[in-house]
């Protein structure tokens, strides 16, 4: 219930975590619930990070660069030793993928879940105080499996759930474990995330179209015609708004909520795109599908890509399905 506009019926991620597993994996040993249980800590603490950058000399470049040879941010730095040594010490993991290291980390002796992740995305943007997120995406092996990265170079197919955490002008976690996508804020408070929707659904149309138009003369036909249609539509229809943040986290929980097409597609010069398949195209692949989205490269679902590297870029068409089919219609044409 609600009094005053308070709930009064806070159901917080780890209880939802716990009657969720138990509803659908009674048989479960928990292992997922404390790997999911340790994702929400690390995030916390980033969350707080975030908020006081700007107070303890966290903005700013550290110095360092990383495999994507982009100036890493201090910030990048912190979230990613967080979600690491959180990880590890959660001791259900066998391998992290993270964009800030260049190689796969094999924890020996660790559990059955191996875990990609890009710790804080859209670090360009921390300076200026637009939102910028957490994006990960959880596999599973067998026991018989030993550690190594093949337990992590899968389709997204494979994957046993997804998670982005926003920070944003509130902090926003979004999870799926196979279901549709439960939405959790953070509640300062109580240093909780309280559920606020316990199902995302993606609207099956918006009127929004997500895309970097600085690009444009990269673009191929297809894409080309798509955004012309977007913006000025051939039956006479209403134009799409265009928002784009430049931070994913924020431009895919805005289209999830709201309806309409984000796009990084391949061009000219990022000829397989810009967004890595691992640990940012897969993990919001899955949750847009969990939400009844859908999530496509030039070719086909992004979720169908068999990676071969974990570094790996992939063009991404991600939202409404009414959109992306419309968009699929320009892709097939014959050019
Ligand atoms: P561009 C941020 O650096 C990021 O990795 C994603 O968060 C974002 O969607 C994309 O790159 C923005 O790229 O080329 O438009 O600045």
């Amino acid at each position: 219930g609600v009094t005053n506009g308070l709930s009064t019926d806070p159901l917080t991620l780890p209880q939802w975590v716990l009657v969720q597993q138990q509803k659908e994996a009674p048989h479960a040993r928990g292992n997922l619930s404390i790997l999911l249980n340790a994702i929400c800590v690390a995030c916390k603490f980033v969350d707080s990070a975030v908020r006081k950058a700007g107070l303890s000399d966290l903005l700013g470049l550290a110095g360092t660069g990383n495999i994507q040879g982009e100036d890493q941010k201090k910030l990048d730095i912190v979230a990613n030793e967080v979600f690491i040594n959180v990880l590890r010490r959660s001791g259900q993991c066998s391998v992290l993928v993270s964009e800030e290291v260049d190689d796969e980390v094999i924890i020996e002796g660790g559990g059955e879940y191996s875990v990609v992740f890009d710790p804080l995305d859209g670090s360009s943007n921390i300076d200026c105080g637009v939102s910028i997120g957490t994006i990960l995406g959880i596999y599973k092996k067998e026991k018989t499996e030993a550690p190594s990265v093949k337990n992590v170079l899968k389709s997204g197919r494979e994957l046993v759930g997804a998670a982005y955490c926003l920070y944003g002008s509130s902090c926003s976690m979004v999870l799926s474990v196979g279901k549709q996508p439960a939405h959790f804020t953070l509640d300062p408070s109580l240093g909780e995330f309280v559920l606020t929707t316990p199902a995302m659904s993606v609207p099956e149309k918006g009127n929004i179209y997500s895309i970097n138009e600085g690009n444009s003369v990269l673009w191929d036909t297809a894409v080309s015609r798509y955004v012309q249609e977007c913006k000025n539509p051939s039956n006479g229809g209403s134009p799409k708004s265009l928002r784009y943040v430049g931070s994913m986290v924020a431009d895919v929980h805005r289209t999830i909520l709201y309806g309409g097409i984000f796009m990084y597609p391949a061009d000219r010069k990022a000829t397989k795109g810009k967004l890595r398949l691992l640990y940012e195209g897969n993990p919001m692949a899955y949750l847009v599908e969990s939400a009844g989205g859908r999530a496509i490269t030039h070719e086909g679902p992004v979720l169908d890509i068999v990676p071969a590297s974990i570094h790996e870029r992939c063009p991404i068409f991600l939202g409404s399905r009414i959109d992306i089919e419309e968009l699929e219609a320009f892709l097939h044409a014959k050019a």
